[in-house]
């Protein structure tokens, strides 16, 4: 059967669009470079950890709506969702982007719609589409060439991708009232149409614009800490304010999308994102901040005990209740302090929804808990809610594991 559709990239999102198309029974080929992912969901498994997908993936490949594959074929849609990572000098790195509509090039056909869903920098599509017509001229204004960002949030994904609304830009109207045709198919939430610059800008403005509002939370814990005022009564006390709504200070921000998409526009735009590009540097820096007060902290210990303090360092990924240790500040605060702890100190590393992690040594909660003299709060998992710890022993809470709100 020829497919109606092809995903390029069967990550995060790819697959999940994917399952969710071949659901409704519409043939998908699903592409990736990795022969060990294209194998595994042939088989009808999946290779990620999300809600739900499997049963999804197991059911469209079995009914025979979807396969994988290592080399795309022809079809009528080709959706784009590789990776962007950016480069050691923070520019996006859209290489893949590039693989991946050189791939289908020679499948393009009059009336195919090529979409991009990879968070990419402004002018991408049309980047993309100049690649494509240098090549095929023909195709000028024969085929229809759209970006559809995504915004959903792993773990709700399958629900997020159905009940989300989205912003479709195409780089004519008729290519966006196309995409806007295909995505209706299976998506509930309302489809918002624009060109495709605004919709590239729109994802990277949601995800700056919560770091910019972190930063600002991040800022307001440092100066507290200085002034001596509990950050998280005051931040739930101006929150009652009815127009104002401070975000939760933590040792940072981490994950793949917050901490990483600002710097494509801060790489376009340097001289114009002055508050996106402060906000990045507040953000990193929170994460020192809270390893230079671990270090206080000891050494307070030191003068008053006379011997080192053991410390424990609870949470590790980069946001509670997850076990994603992607971009984590908690654990970038956890590696520098390993690297650079003095012989005889013990730290003790925890996180309970972490099996094991390269470079460092878990351990449980209870044991950490009951050995250590320290006990440090990276991560507000439920599991450290409530717990019952001495008064004696001395806490640092990073991410206001019980306090106020
Ligand atoms: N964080 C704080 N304080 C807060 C909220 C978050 O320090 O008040 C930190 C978290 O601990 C974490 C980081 O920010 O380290 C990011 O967490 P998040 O939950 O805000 O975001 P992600 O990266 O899990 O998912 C985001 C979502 N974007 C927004 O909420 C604007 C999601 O909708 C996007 O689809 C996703 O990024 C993406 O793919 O871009």
């Amino acid at each position: 059967m020829k497919p109606k559709v092809v995903t390029i990239g069967l990550g995060y999102i790819g697959l999940p669009t994917s399952a969710l198309i071949s659901s409704k029974g519409t043939y998908v080929l699903g592409v990736d470079i990795n022969q060990k992912v294209v194998d595994k969901i042939n088989m009808g498994e999946i290779h990620i950890a999300e809600p739900d997908l499997d049963k999804i993936v197991s059911h469209s490949v079995s009914q025979g709506f979807f396969r994988a594959s290592l080399k795309p074929k022809s079809a009528d849609v080709y959706l784009i969702v590789v990776p962007t990572p950016f480069k050691n000098n923070y520019e996006p790195d859209i290489s893949f982007v590039e693989d991946a509509t050189k791939s289908i090039i020679p499948l393009l056909k009059e009336n195919d719609l090529y979409i991009i869903e990879s968070t990419s920098p402004v002018g991408t599509t049309e980047k993309m589409a100049k690649l494509i017509f240098d090549s095929r001229p023909e195709l000028r204004e024969k085929i229809h060439i759209a970006y559809c960002p995504e915004r959903v949030l792993p773990g709700n994904i399958i629900y997020e991708l159905v009940n989300n609304d989205r912003v479709i830009g195409g780089l004519d109207k008729i290519s966006t009232e196309a995409a806007i045709k295909f995505y209706k198919k299976f998506v509930k939430g309302k489809l918002h149409p624009t060109n495709a610059r605004t919709a590239e800008m729109c994802k990277l403005v949601e995800n700056s614009s919560r770091d910019v509002q972190i930063a600002f939370a991040n800022e307001l814990s440092i100066i507290c800490d200085q002034a001596k005022v509990n950050v998280w009564e005051l931040i739930s006390l101006a929150n009652m304010h009815p127009r104002v709504n401070i975000l939760n200070p933590g040792c940072g921000v981490g994950g793949h999308c917050i901490a990483v998409d600002p710097y494509f526009l801060i790489s376009e735009f340097p001289n114009e994102s002055q508050i996106i590009g402060k906000s990045r540097q507040i953000n990193n820096y929170k994460s020192e901040w809270c390893e230079k007060k671990i270090f206080e902290e000891k050494e307070k210990f030191l003068l008053n005990n006379n011997r080192n303090p053991v410390i424990a360092l609870l949470g590790l990924t980069f946001k509670p209740n997850i076990d994603d240790i992607r971009e984590s500040p908690a654990l970038k605060i956890a590696r520098q302090i390993e690297k650079n702890k003095q012989r005889d100190i013990e730290i003790l590393y925890v996180d309970p929804n972490i099996q094991s992690i390269e470079g460092l040594k878990l351990s449980k909660l209870n044991y950490a808990i009951n050995k250590s003299d320290i006990i440090i709060f990276l991560v507000a998992h439920d599991q450290f809610k409530n717990l019952k710890i001495e008064n004696s022993k001395i806490i640092v809470d990073f991410c206001n594991v019980n306090q106020y709100g």
